[in-house]
């Protein structure tokens, strides 16, 4: 991998990775719907709008490699998850595809899964379950992923990322937290690793209260270092002040399964 394209940049999990990924790879091209204030003079930046197919072409051309974060990173109304997320991922796949980019690492999230309860250990090989339109938009990434992939013969790595911070912020992210210095260990194995075709891996640390089998992410190589137990009684402290949530606390996506939540008045 000799330049690396990095949608997303200018996020909260993007903003991290332009510290983390420095010097990683020889040339990096970082690209945003809005550049950063802190952006350094040595590096690239290309202001593009995933929804516009012409702008995903400028972004992709000459590079290697993807990682793609880019899109919206909650939820959100349908016609920015549309354009964002359903249009921006499909320009991105069919952009890399045409200019002949090897690899994609796409940012999924644990909220296409998010209605699974906390009880059941999932694998990835289990039925998507999402929690919100959000998470219906990066269950699509990863189909997307998996077409080019069988049908092109691009590499492509989705990561179900959990909570990307510096410690987990309360009960649920306990079991979901992922050190940033863990996803650039994820995004090199995508990017890297000889054996990748199309493989699915958690976004998690080393963590105690563990709901996902990351035995996937393992066979490659990885070795989180992150221990979201040593966070315990602060991650606790927090959950003590937050509401009550029955249906949030059930499933796996927390918030994002009670909001706008009324299956129990279905009848
Ligand atoms: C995500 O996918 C979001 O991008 C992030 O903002 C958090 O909400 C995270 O999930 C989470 O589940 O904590």
């Amino acid at each position: 991998m000799q330049k690396i394209l990095v949608t997303g940049a200018t996020g909260g999990v993007g903003t991290r990775l332009r510290m983390l990924m420095k010097g990683l790879y020889p040339s990096i091209r970082w690209s945003d719907i809005r550049k950063p204030d802190d952006l350094a003079a040595d590096e690239e930046f290309i202001v593009a709008d995933l929804a516009d197919l012409a702008a995903v072409k400028t972004i992709v051309a000459g590079v290697d490699g993807i990682v793609h974060l880019g899109g919206y990173s909650i939820e959100g109304p349908w016609e920015m998850i549309l354009n964002a997320n359903i249009v921006g991922c499909y320009n991105l796949f069919e952009a890399a595809y045409r200019a002949g980019v090897k690899r994609v690492v796409f940012a999924s999230s644990n909220h296409a899964l998010g209605f699974y309860p906390r009880s059941q250990r999932v694998g990835v090989n289990v039925t998507v379950r999402p929690d919100s339109r959000y998470g219906v938009s990066k269950a699509f990434g990863e189909a997307l992923g998996a077409l080019y992939a069988d049908k092109h013969g691009l590499r492509v790595t989705c990561l179900r990322i959990g909570n990307v911070g510096d410690a987990p912020l309360d009960q649920r992210r306990l079991a979901i937290w992922l050190k940033p210095e863990d996803l650039v260990q994820l995004i090199r194995i995508g990017l890297e690793h000889r054996d990748i075709h199309f493989e699915i891996f958690y976004g998690a640390s080393d963590n105690a209260d563990v709901w996902w089998d990351n035995s996937n992410a393992r066979r490659f190589g990885y070795k989180p270092t992150g221990k979201a137990d040593d966070f315990r009684a602060q991650a606790m402290a927090a959950q003590a002040k937050l509401p009550p949530d029955p249906i949030g606390d059930r499933y796996q996506g927390g918030p994002f399964c009670s909001d706008e939540y009324d299956a129990d008045r279905a009848g």
